[in-house]
């Protein structure tokens, strides 16, 4: 059988769709939208509003070609109770999480600002995970439901680039699984940081894994059932 490889740097990472899984990290109003917590503490949503339409036509293929999806969410119980004391406090913000904001409750769950973006809605079919933490796998059932399912590699997409990807990259890798990253699908609000959150991961070998683009990936999911590639694993459950 021919390995499908996906061109990415330090080197192509050989790809095995039943085992991996698209997480999109944290693509959430409070991040994005004009009006949210992002921008009340004075960054440039449009830096990560750049990554919202590569991140639907990848979502859009992924799906297509019947491949597993999970998202994630950054936030808190409405009691806070799975908040530190010592987050709510940081950056000595007028107002931080919890307090009223534009979109409801700022950064507390089932508020509309700490829910998806409408352009990236989760099917019901797909894991929402939601997380107190920066990293996906600190305090929540990530790793479990990647086990059940058979995944190991993960596809890590959304915002932002240092804090909340690089974070998960870094716990994933540290779990055992190959991560790929495609840069025009994760974002910061810095853009100096954007490059050197994906440095970070690529160095030394790989260090915690690949940095690609997502026309790679969609290069190899078109060609994923019209190739001469053994296809038998291929089914999902
Ligand atoms: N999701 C995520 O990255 N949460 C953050 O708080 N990011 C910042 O860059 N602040």
């Amino acid at each position: 059988m021919t390995p499908l490889t996906i061109e990415a740097e330090p080197y192509p990472f050989e790809f095995k769709p039943q085992k991996c899984a698209l997480l999109i990290i944290d693509m959430q109003r409070d991040f994005l939208e004009p009006g949210g917590f992002g921008e009340m503490l004075g960054n440039d949503v449009s830096q990560l509003r750049q990554t919202i339409a590569p991140n639907q036509h990848l979502l859009a293929a992924w799906r297509g070609a019947g491949l597993q999806v999970l998202h994630t969410r950054e936030g808190h119980r409405p009691d806070l109770t799975c908040l530190p004391p010592a987050k709510r406090i940081r950056g000595r913000a007028p107002k931080t999480i919890g307090d009223p904001g534009p979109m409801g409750r700022i950064l507390v769950r089932g508020q509309n600002g700490h829910d998806i973006i409408s352009e990236l809605s989760p099917l019901p079919s797909e894991p929402v995970i939601d997380k107190p933490g920066k990293g996906a796998f600190y305090a929540t059932d990530l790793h479990a439901i990647l086990q059940n399912r058979g995944i190991e590699q993960l596809v890590v997409t959304g915002v932002t680039t240092e804090v909340c990807v690089n974070t998960t990259v870094r716990e994933a890798n540290d779990r055992g699984y190959d991560c790929l990253v495609p840069e025009d699908c994760v974002g910061s609000y810095f853009p100096d940081f954007q490059v050197w959150g994906l440095k970070m991961i690529k160095a030394q070998g790989g260090i915690f894994g690949w940095v690609s683009h997502s026309d790679h990936i969609h290069a190899v999911l078109s060609n994923l059932y019209s190739t001469s590639i053994d296809t038998t694993d291929l089914a999902l459950p």
